[in-house]
């Protein structure tokens, strides 16, 4: 008998708390449902909890005048930035490039593992290989481009690249690929930069 009542205790309890979520997730406002919802309730929730995926490229530069890689939009991400990859105070740590990252003329510009990459902070769906997805990348001079890129989950050979673009009269992307952000031993975990991050 006594092990009813608790019994029935318990699942009081849980039905009021389920209740009590319910409630307030119908009771929201239009504007407070959805992602910004859900981060601005768990305030302390830490960046390092979203997904994260990194992409690559390179972006040669064949002009007598330097150009410059200064934002990439997707869909795929709820935050995208330009990192680089640098050692600060004895500990390897990512660095977002507000101001972009130059191609130098009669240059290029590498995006690869442990060294300037593009973020995606918070994916909204997991890269898996063999799938892909599009991004923009904006440049300075040479305008814009949508690229497709492939998912793999190490470095992929040479042929299995994206397929390269062109970009204004100067620019050429290739080697394009990304993956699912990896843990790393010693690595600061990836977090949006503080410019990215609002209330933090
Ligand atoms: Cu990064």
């Amino acid at each position: 008998m006594k092990f009813r009542i608790a019994f029935v205790l318990v699942m009081a309890l849980l039905v009021s708390a389920f209740g009590a979520v319910a409630a307030q997730q119908m009771g929201g406002t239009p504007e407070s449902q959805g992602h910004s919802d859900h981060m601005s309730a768990t305030p302390d929730m830490p960046k390092g909890n979203l997904s994260m995926g990194g992409f690559y490229f390179t972006v040669t530069n064949a002009g007598e005048e330097p150009d410059r890689l200064v934002k990439v939009e997707s869909d795929i991400a709820q935050t995208i930035e330009i990192h680089n990859v640098e050692m600060k105070d004895g500990v390897m740590a990512m660095s977002p490039q507000h101001d972009g990252v130059e191609i130098p003329a009669n240059g290029e510009l590498v995006l690869e593992p442990g060294s300037y990459h593009v973020m995606l902070i918070g994916i909204n769906k997991s890269l898996l290989e063999g799938e892909e997805f599009s991004a923009t990348l904006f440049f300075e001079n040479a305008g814009d481009v949508e690229i497709t890129v492939p998912i793999y989950v190490a470095q992929p050979d040479e042929d299995e690249f994206g397929d390269a673009v062109k970009v204004g009269d100067d620019l050429e992307v290739s080697g394009i690929w990304a993956r699912q952000a990896p843990k790393v031993d010693g690595m600061a975990t990836p977090m949006a930069s503080p410019a990215a991050t609002p209330g933090s």
